[in-house]
C-alpha cells in the first residue's frame, strides 16, 4: 500500500498553529506533494458538529469524561472519513491537534489521567499515532495574548474560546503536560519555539519536517 505521512501540530492556546500548518501545507505543495489539511475537534462534518458541542458555552459546561468521549467521537468520525482514506491513498496530512491534545488537556489539564485518555485512545483508534508531531511551544501568556487579540475580532456567537476562558495556571499545567509528552515521545516529536516572527518559526517547522523525512532543506 502507498502510504502517505501523518504530521500533527499541537501547543497551547494561540501557539500559532493554524498559522503554521497552511505555511507547512503550502510549502509541501510547491515540493509536489499531495497534502490534506485538516483540524481537530473537526476535519469531517460528523466532527465539525461534535465541535460546536465541544467549544463554545461555559468552561464548565461538561464533566471531564464526557469531554474526552465526544473528543474521541470527533475523532473516530475525523479518522474514518478523511485521515485514513487520504493516507491511504498516498496523501500526507497535516492536523491542527490530535490525541496528544487530549492527554494534555483532558488527560492532565482536567485531571482525567493519562490512563483512562490511553485506554480509550486504544479501543478508539486502535493506538493510530502521527508519524510526526510538531510540538508548538511558548510563555502561556505570550500564546493566550495573541489568541485573545484574535478573538476579540469576532462577534461573540462566533467566539471558540470555552478553553481560553480558563483560568492562568490551568494554561501552564497544560504547557508542561505537552514538554512531559514530548519527552516520553522523543522519536516522534519535535518541540519548536513558537517565539519570535511567523517566518522564523515556519524555517524551525521546515528544517525539522524536511530533516526527518528527507526532504531538500531549501524553500
Ligand atoms: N482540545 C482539542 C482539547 O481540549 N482536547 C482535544 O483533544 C482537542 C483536539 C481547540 C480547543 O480544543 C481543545 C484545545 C483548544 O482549546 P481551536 O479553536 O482549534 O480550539 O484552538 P487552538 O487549537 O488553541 O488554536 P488557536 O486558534 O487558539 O491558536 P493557534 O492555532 O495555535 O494560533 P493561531 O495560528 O490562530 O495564531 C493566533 C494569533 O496569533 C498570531 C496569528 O496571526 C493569530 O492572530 N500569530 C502570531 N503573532 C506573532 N508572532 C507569531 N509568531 C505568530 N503566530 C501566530
Amino acid at each position: 500500500m502507498n502510504k502517505g505521512k501523518f504530521i500533527s501540530f499541537e501547543g497551547g492556546e494561540g501557539t500559532g498553529k493554524s498559522t503554521q500548518v497552511k505555511i507547512l501545507y503550502n510549502h509541501l505543495i510547491t515540493k509536489g506533494i499531495d497534502v490534506v489539511l485538516t483540524r481537530e475537534p473537526g476535519g469531517a462534518p460528523g466532527a465539525e458538529e461534535i465541535r460546536q458541542l465541544l467549544l463554545t458555552g461555559n468552561p464548565d459546561k461538561w464533566v471531564p469524561m464526557t469531554e474526552v468521549l465526544l473528543f474521541y467521537a470527533a475523532r473516530v468520525d475525523h479518522l474514518n472519513n478523511t485521515v485514513l482514506p487520504a493516507l491511504k491513498a498516498g496523501k500526507w496530512v497535516i492536523t491542527d491537534r490530535y490525541a496528544d491534545s487530549t492527554f494534555a488537556y483532558q488527560g492532565a489539564g482536567h485531571g482525567l489521567g493519562a490512563s483512562v485518555v490511553q485506554e480509550i485512545h486504544r479501543i478508539a483508534t486502535n493506538n493510530f499515532w502521527p508519524d510526526m508531531t510538531v510540538l508548538l511551544d511558548i510563555e502561556p501568556e505570550a500564546g493566550l495574548g495573541r489568541a485573545n487579540i484574535r478573538e476579540a475580532a469576532l462577534s461573540e456567537d462566533k467566539r471558540e474560546d470555552r478553553f481560553e476562558k480558563m483560568e492562568g495556571s490551568y494554561h501552564h499545567r497544560l504547557r508542561q503536560a505537552f514538554l512531559d509528552i514530548a519527552g516520553h515521545n522523543l522519536d516522534r516529536f519535535r518541540v519548536i519555539s513558537a517565539e519570535g516572527s511567523i517566518d522564523q518559526v515556519a524555517d524551525r517547522i521546515w528544517q525539522q519536517v524536511a530533516t526527518t523525512f528527507g526532504l531538500a532543506h531549501g524553500k
